[in-house]
């Protein structure tokens, strides 16, 4: 019994140890309360409890979001993020409304900046600001930034607006995410015009301009099981030959999804 209790363990230790890395597909938030439904304790912010703000019916998800800004000086909400280094895409993204009086045209004073910036080493690998000479957002506006060059790294993700002492400006915020991500998965079943299944069956994934993703054949039960898949912005072709036939179908292809489809001859 004893033996069979830390067999156990060390599977269950195993399993732990291997983590997300050997999961077939993932895609998960990093940031935890992005969407301000939960108060800001999971968050450092030079702010006010006043900056969140409960409309429901204005929200962009849920009831809360965040308000910064629309008085002299800088409001700052900041979050350490370790971006684990078995990820394959780390996508950060949020969605923000930017009003301001200050349409000077002169970038001064006024703006709304986003950083990430290495904990350890101060580099910034994002320091993006908008001034009020952008113009003003016309409702919630969704920006995102690639960082999957930056995994296994330890960041600040910050977000900052400041003014001056005359003529306010503010940023809305809400539902940031830094979503970690695997490949994807395409499971398919292949049948014929008649309902039968197809062994045999010769599958191409490529992109729409015709860069193959995978290529593979359907196994004796007319299956395949395409890994490794990079997420598109587009719809992906999969082509599937059998004895003299040849159909393309098109799929969504994101990053980190278990597709399973059936395809007719
Ligand atoms: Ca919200
Ligand atoms: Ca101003």
């Amino acid at each position: 019994m004893k033996k069979i209790i830390f067999i156990l363990t060390l599977a269950l230790v195993g399993l732990f140890l291997a983590g997300p890395s050997y999961a077939a597909v993932y895609n998960y938030d990093l940031i935890g309360d992005g969407n301000f439904e939960n108060g800001l304790n999971s968050w450092v912010c030079s702010c006010e409890g006043s900056d969140l703000k409960y409309n429901p019916v204005y929200a962009y998800k849920g009831d809360y979001y965040l308000s910064l800004g629309n008085y002299n000086g800088s409001e700052i909400i900041a979050k350490n993020v370790t971006l684990p280094d078995y990820v394959i895409k780390l996508d950060l993204s949020f969605y923000y409304n930017f009003n301001t009086e200050d349409n000077t045209g002169w970038q001064g004073e006024d703006y709304f900046n986003i950083q990430v910036q290495d904990v350890y080493t101060n580099e910034y690998y994002i320091n993006d600001s908008f001034y009020p000479s952008d113009s003003e957002t016309a409702g919630w506006t969704r920006q995102s930034y690639d960082l999957s060059s930056l995994k296994g790294k330890f960041v600040a993700v910050r977000f900052t607006i400041n003014n001056d002492n005359n003529l306010l400006t503010y940023v809305d915020l809400d539902n940031i995410k830094l979503q970690a991500k695997s490949y994807s998965i395409i499971r398919g079943t292949v049948k014929n015009s008649n309902g039968d299944i197809l062994p045999g069956a010769t599958v191409k994934i490529k992109t729409v301009k015709g860069k193959i993703l995978w290529s593979g054949t359907t196994n004796a039960k007319g299956k395949f099981r395409a890994k490794n898949l990079k997420g598109l912005n587009k719809k992906a072709k999969i082509i599937i030959k059998e004895s003299g036939s040849r159909k393309v179908f098109r799929r969504k292809l994101k990053w980190g999804n278990f597709y399973s489809y059936k395809f007719r001859m």
